[in-house]
């Protein structure tokens, strides 16, 4: 066996069956070892692309992995891994690299910078929890388990580069993996359990609102558990939105600080306590820090660590502290005063087409709210996201989307990671706004390629309607792309909708949708037209 052999192995026991990525020739040995191993390689256009569809991958399946050569490969998937970085999201970059000889004389090859050979090793090292040369072949294999338990352990992308003659370098076959449990201060947490007792009895409404380490940590039921104990309400929000809770009866809707309906942001924010579990406390989250709520209302746990007002309590793990109040907290009734699942995009609004009206986005995700079924794997972009944040998702929706780190094309590249992560008879359904789908468009014909049929609706509104709502000018135009014409060059089939009858004939199809390759389905609606919640988001955003 090989190091190369070693390494896939390994990932093959976690669970992992795909692997995204393109080849060099400082990757050559390892793309030859995955031909002959039985993980698939899926190729992308491009290695951002590469990034994207890998951390889709590992949203849903715990571990993903992309494979780059070295220098371009790896520089151009940097973005990917930052934003799998800021959203905790397992995520594991292979790259090429030449010789261990060639690292040490720093000869002028290609892909190279003389004198700056570990470049990327730094980069990395910047935006992933551990990175590596694995330059002493002795070395290699430990330090391959050792990128993987923490990759694991801290849900942080990780990243190995290897030279070309490590990869066939011989080594033994690898042992079962020794994981390493989160680091838990049995003091901390005691006290911060105790914290949060005090506020809850104290006070006459807490909520508690999950986020995306929920998720990341496989999380939803114990949330669940600790909802139908104590009653408490919950929410659900843009980044990490819970779509395993919104047909919850506690839950009281969506909540975005000013972006929220009111009934939503009046009943949290004049809570005691607002509980949040692994929610990132950011802008983009809380409306652009429009939520009205002081440090006294607020306990955070996110990142290992409890803080309020009152304390901060460190190494204390969200899967401890979720079991803790479960244990500690009194059970307690569902206050009927509370709002029912406000959303402003509900299955259970009636919607009836009006054949010839144009479409705008309300009756678009009005219309979505009836179409997106249990199962499903919805993936979002920009303003679509923002949008889809407000739209009640049926119970078993996988939702995906990178709010925090929001770099536009992410969605569309998750969706194409997605199909490969799917179960038989799931559907991937990608909502893009067109300047979003032109930056990862290209995974279009990917998605042909492999006969991926996912449903893919382009919002085209003639630009960056999120751009042109905080300062507008001609940079937020793009090209005027015919986007349910791309199949003809790329695969798969297009469909173009203008009015609200156009939406049922091209819905009817999508749900008759089997492939070959994806469904392309472009909605025109007005450049301006925005949802109110999209609207108050620009006017704080335009304030910053
Ligand atoms: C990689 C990257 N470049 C630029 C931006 C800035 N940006 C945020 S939203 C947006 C426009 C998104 O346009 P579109 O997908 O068409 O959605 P719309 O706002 O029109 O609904 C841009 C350019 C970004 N978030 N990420
Ligand atoms: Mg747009």
């Amino acid at each position: 066996m090989t190091v190369a052999d070693y390494l896939l192995a390994r990932l093959k026991s976690l669970g992992v069956d795909h692997i995204f990525g393109i080849p060099g020739d400082f990757i050559l040995p390892l793309f030859q070892a995955v031909g002959d191993s039985d993980i698939e390689h899926i190729a992308t256009c491009n290695e951002l692309n590469a990034g994207y569809a890998a951390d889709g991958y590992a949203r849903l399946k715990g571990l993903g992995v992309a494979v780059v050569t070295y220098g371009p490969g790896a520089f151009s998937i940097v973005n990917a891994v930052a934003g799998a970085y800021a959203e905790s999201v397992p995520l594991l970059v292979i790259s090429g690299g030449p010789s261990t000889e060639a690292y040490r004389s720093q000869p002028v090859l290609h892909h190279t910078l003389p004198g700056k050979y570990d470049a990327s090793l730094k980069i990395f090292g910047q935006i992933t929890a551990y990175a590596a040369l694995l330059d002493d072949p002795m070395q290699a294999t430990a330090q391959i388990d050792e990128a993987l338990r923490i990759c694991l352990s801290q849900n942080k992308p990780v990243y190995l580069e290897i030279p070309t003659d490590v990869q066939v370098y011989p080594c033994a076959e690898p042992t079962p993996l020794q994981r390493v449990p989160a680091l838990s201060d049995a003091a901390s947490l005691a006290a911060a359990v105790s914290d949060i007792l005090v506020r809850v009895k104290k006070g006459t409404r807490t909520v508690v609102i999950p986020g995306h380490e929920v998720h990341r940590e496989g999380l939803e039921d114990k949330v669940r558990a600790l909802l139908d104990k104590t009653g408490l309400a919950t929410a659900s929000m843009f980044i990490g939105k819970a779509d395993f809770l919104e047909q919850h009866p506690q839950c009281i809707g969506a909540y975005q600080g000013a972006g929220s309906l009111p009934e939503v942001s009046a009943y949290i924010e004049a809570a005691d306590t607002v509980l949040f579990l692994g929610v990132v406390l950011s802008d983009f989250n809380l409306g652009g820090f429009t939520a009205q709520l002081t440090d006294d209302q607020v306990v955070n746990a996110l990142d290992q660590q409890v803080c309020s007002s009152t304390g901060t309590y460190s190494d204390v793990p969200l899967s401890d502290l979720i079991d803790a109040l479960l244990e500690a907290l009194p059970a307690g009734d569902v206050d009927a005063a509370a709002p029912r699942q406000m959303f402003s995009h509900k299955a259970d609004l009636p919607y009836s087409a009006v054949p010839d009206a144009p479409m705008t986005n309300k009756r678009f995700y009005d219309r979505m709210a009836h179409f997106i079924r249990a199962g499903d794997v919805v993936a979002a972009d920009a303003g679509c996201a923002i949008n889809a944040t407000h739209l009640q998702l049926p119970e078993g929706v996988t939702y995906l989307a990178a709010c925090y780190w929001a770099s536009i094309g992410m969605g569309f590249g998750a969706a194409f990671g997605a199909c490969f992560a799917i179960q038989p008879g799931q559907r991937v359904i990608a909502l893009e706004g067109d300047g979003s789908f032109q930056m990862s468009a290209q995974e279009l014909s990917s998605m042909a390629r492999y006969n991926c049929p996912a449903i893919v609706f382009v919002v085209n509104n003639q630009g960056y309607t999120a751009e042109r709502l905080i300062h507008d000018g001609p940079f937020n135009d793009i090209a005027d792309w015919r986007y349910h014409q791309l199949p003809a060059a790329f695969g798969g089939t297009g469909l173009d909708v203008h009015t609200e009858g156009d939406l049922e004939a091209a819905l009817a199809q999508a749900e008759a949708h089997t492939g070959p390759g994806p469904l392309i389905i472009e909605v025109h609606v007005d450049p301006l037209d925005a949802s109110e919640a999209f609207t108050l988001m620009s006017e704080t955003l335009r304030s910053h």
